[in-house]
Parts: C-alpha cells; sequence; structure tokens
C-alpha cells in the first residue's frame, strides 16, 4: 500500500491504479498562476527553511544531519558520508535555486532535522527534451521517522519547482516506490582488498588467502592509454560533444551544454575527477573521457582502526579511440592512485561490457530510477539508462 504515491502522477504498481494514456506527462497542463503560493503546513513544532550551503554554519548544518541520518546499505553496516565540498558542488549547477534546497527546522531550537535538495537539468527522455529536477537528498532524522513527514517534503518541493514552471522530475533510490523506470544494479572492484575485507566490505573467496587475493586484484601503477591526462578548462567544448554524441544512444539521458560540462565534468581535488585521451598523433584532438566521484561512506560498526571507506563512483565515460575496457582499467589505476578502497559502478550506459573483465563482483545494492509526472509504457533496460545522479 502506497497510500502517498497513489495520490502522485507517477506510474503505479498495481495495474488497476495505473491511469492510461500516450508517453508524456501524466497530469493535465498547468500555468505558474495556478500553482499555490504559500507553503504547505507543518506540525506545529517544525518550520521551513531554504538551506544556503554556500554559508558554512548551513553547509555543516547539512553535512551533520546526512553523516547521521541519510543512505545505509541493508545491513545498516555503512552510510553515505557526502563531503561538504562535494554538497557544495552537486546543488550548485548553473541556474540552480536556492528555494529548491529544503530544510525542515525544530522551531525555538532551529534543530534542522529534514532536508530534500531540486537542482534543474535537461534530460532527454525517448528523444523529448525535458526540463525537470533532479531531487537528491531527502533525509529525514532518524528520530523522526515513519511520522509521514516524507509526503510533506516531496509536496513542498514539488510547489516550490512548479513555482518556476518545472513539471518533472527525475530521482533515484534504493527502494521500490511507485513506479520505477528502470532498475540498475551496483557492481564493486576492490582496490584495497585487505582494508575492504577488514570492514566487512567484502569477503576472502573459499580457498584462497589473502595475499593470493591481493594479488588477484594487483593493478598496474600507470594508466597505459597513451596521451590520458586530467582534464582542463579548454576541453570543456570538446568533452561537451563527446559526451552528447555518446549519450544519444539511451533512452533517458542529460543534455550538456558547455555550462554544465565545466560544472559537472571539472577536475575538483577530492570530489570529482576527469581525464581526456588527447591524441598523441593530433594535438588538441580529444578522443576520449572518463569520469568518477568521490563518495565516502562512514563504517557504522568501525573497529580495527577504520572509521571512512573511500569509495570512488563511476560517473560519465566515453570510449573513442580507446576500447572502453582498456580506458576503465585506466579509471581503476586513477582511482587506486588517489587512494581510493574501492570503484563502485552501475550496470547502465555500456557498462556490462567491462564489469566482468575487469574484476568487478555484483553489490546487494540496487538502484531504482524514476520520472515523476512522465508516463513510460515499458521499463527500461539498465543498457538503457544513460543517467547517473550524484
Ligand atoms: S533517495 C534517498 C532517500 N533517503 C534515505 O534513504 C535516507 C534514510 N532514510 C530517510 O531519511 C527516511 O527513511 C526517508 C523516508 C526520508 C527516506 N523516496 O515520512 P515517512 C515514502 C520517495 O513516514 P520515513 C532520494 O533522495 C514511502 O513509500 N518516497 O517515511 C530521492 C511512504 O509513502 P507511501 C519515499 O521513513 C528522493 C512515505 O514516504 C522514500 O520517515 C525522491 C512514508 O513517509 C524515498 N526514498 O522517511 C523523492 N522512502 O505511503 C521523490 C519512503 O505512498 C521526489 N518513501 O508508500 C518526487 C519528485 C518531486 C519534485 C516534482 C517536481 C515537478
Ligand atoms: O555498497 C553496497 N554493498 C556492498 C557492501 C555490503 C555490506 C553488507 N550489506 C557490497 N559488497 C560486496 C561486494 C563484493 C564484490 C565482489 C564479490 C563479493 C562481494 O555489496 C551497496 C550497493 O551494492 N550499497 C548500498 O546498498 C547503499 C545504498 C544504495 C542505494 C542508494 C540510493 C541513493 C539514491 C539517492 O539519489
Amino acid at each position: 500500500d502506497h497510500a502517498f504515491w497513489e495520490t502522485q502522477p507517477v506510474g503505479q504498481l498495481k495495474p488497476e491504479l495505473d491511469k492510461s494514456g500516450p508517453e508524456g506527462p501524466i497530469d493535465d497542463p498547468m500555468t505558474v498562476d495556478e500553482v499555490k503560493k504559500e507553503g504547505y503546513h507543518l506540525p506545529p513544532s517544525f518550520e521551513w527553511c531554504t538551506c544556503d550551503v554556500t554559508d558554512k554554519k548551513v553547509n555543516d548544518e547539512v553535512f551533520e544531519l546526512l553523516d547521521n541520518n541519510y543512505v545505509e546499505d541493508d545491513d545498516a553496516m555503512f552510510r553515505f558520508q557526502y563531503s561538504r565540498e562535494f554538497l557544495k558542488w552537486v546543488l550548485q549547477p548553473p541556474g540552480y535555486v536556492k528555494d529548491w534546497h529544503l530544510g525542515v527546522r525544530v522551531v525555538g531550537t532551529g534543530k534542522l532535522v529534514a532536508f530534500i535538495t531540486g537542482v534543474p537539468a535537461k534530460l532527454s527522455v525517448k528523444g523529448k527534451k525535458l526540463d525537470l529536477a533532479e531531487i537528491n537528498f531527502l533525509c529525514i532524522h532518524k528520530k523522526l521517522r515513519s511520522k509521514r513527514l516524507a509526503p510533506m517534503l516531496i509536496r513542498e518541493i514539488t510547489r516550490r519547482i512548479n513555482l518556476s514552471g518545472i513539471w518533472q522530475a527525475a530521482y533515484t533510490a534504493g527502494v521500490v516506490l511507485p513506479k520505477p523506470i528502470g532498475t540498475a544494479r551496483y557492481w564493486h572492484r576492490s582496490l584495497n582488498v585487505k582494508k575492504l575485507v577488514e570492514i566487512g566490505f567484502t569477503h576472502l573467496h573459499s580457498r584462497m588467502t589473502m595475499s593470493q587475493t591481493i594479488k588477484f586484484f594487483r593493478l598496474d601503477k600507470k594508466p597505459a592509454t597513451p596521451g590520458i591526462r586530467p582534464m582542463e578548462d579548454k576541453d570543456v567544448p570538446a568533452v561537451t560533444a563527446l559526451l552528447n554524441n555518446y549519450l544519444k544512444k539511451f533512452a533517458v539521458a542529460p543534455v550538456f551544454d558547455e555550462e554544465e560540462t565545466r560544472h559537472h565534468l571539472s577536475m575538483r581535488d577530492g570530489v570529482v575527477y576527469s581525464y581526456v585521451v588527447e591524441d598523441p598523433d593530433k594535438p588538441g584532438k580529444i578522443t576520449d573521457f572518463v569520469s568518477f566521484y568521490s563518495l565516502p561512506s562512514t563504517v557504522i560498526q568501525s573497529s580495527g582502526g577504520h572509521s571512512t571507506l573511500r569509495a570512488a563512483y563511476s560517473y560519465y565515460n566515453v570510449a573513442g579511440k580507446a576500447d572502453l575496457t582498456r580506458l576503465m582499467e585506466d579509471a581503476l589505476i586513477l582511482a587506486r592512485q588517489k587512494d581510493f578502497d574501492v570503484f563502485n559502478c552501475l550496470d547502465l550506459m555500456d557498462n556490462a561490457q567491462f564489469l566482468k573483465d575487469l574484476k568487478f563482483g555484483i553489490g546487494d545494492g540496487n538502484l531504482q530510477y524514476y520520472l515523476y509526472n512522465w508516463r513510460l509504457h515499458n521499463k527500461l533496460g539498465p543498457g538503457d539508462i544513460g543517467l547517473v545522479l550524484t
């Protein structure tokens, strides 16, 4: 039963509730004039706030709420620890709207107890270009769970986004809600297998010792692709063209202009890492691109001196001249050089091509993809998804 989601313009899990119609918007069109101008009511002890993540104090409050209360794996062993710098990065893309960084505070004390964010993006969905919001960081303090606060956050952020004339959204979650447009699986490639075993992230294969396992996951010291180097600002036009040309083959994918490429895909130490391949025979010619972002997790039952898992997550990759498997092997090497413990990857885009060859193992987590107020008739396969949300 989904008392809230059954009231929303999304696909329904129960076939008898799922309204049929053409692919496209589910709700009748609306105008900004028809959108409620005041905020929804919260229980009297709570109030809405807009969170300015450039304000050091607010950034700390958001960091702390998420650090203690955000997403965990199924066995509550690891919890995402988005860094302060990461939050500033992902919440301020070109055209971001401050009002879409929504918090809930306790009246009197001012304590931040809930959060949800939207950022503007352009998505191509089966050839139609949609200006929509990407929703992320829905989080409610552990002490306030199961009180139906999440539907209030979702309704209020929807209202704030509608006030900008935006009627669609994209989001992902680990849980199944009405109704996934596609499902991806997480795969994991050990970089520091000794630590991963010590913290319970992975286990030794039976009949394999630790030293055999370390040898099995060993990587070359340096990337092998001739001309691979960190992305620079001068690469933005070439990377934008390479990326948009590659992403057009997927049913759902972002469309980046140069400003957005600069924002999402420039090197930022400790946050996002991007590399291009510059053709050694044709200086200035960019043929390939790889990127990953840093998202550590807190080790919840920290024992044996490891309090954080340093994880790199595959972001956008385009193989041109190089073969995708060789390019991703270089990404593993570069992540190892940056001292990441594990390289995580979803089985979407063309990733299924290299996961097994590069010794990734399947994880226990799924990632469900959703669209708000946009009907699709058929569920997408992971290979049709070209969108990675941070
Ligand atoms: S996904 C990450 C979500 N965050 C976490 O998992 C962190 C840890 N968990 C928590 O903080 C809480 O458990 C949350 C739920 C906040 C998740 N997405 O208040 P409740 C439904 C959407 O009593 P709580 C991400 O950030 C649930 O099915 N709905 O529950 C993307 C039930 O509805 P129904 C969810 O556990 C977020 C209702 O909430 C989720 O205290 C995209 C219960 O509310 C979930 N992950 O709080 C949001 N989990 O009865 C949607 C549970 O119908 C955006 N629920 O089953 C939609 C587009 C909006 C913009 C539109 C613009 C046009
Ligand atoms: O990280 C994840 N799983 C790990 C740790 C599992 C710990 C026990 N539950 C995992 N490790 C095993 C890997 C190993 C590979 C080689 C072979 C042997 C096994 O599987 C999982 C993903 O797999 N992560 C999560 O569950 C975190 C939540 C994911 C959903 C995120 C939703 C966020 C949406 C916000 O927009």
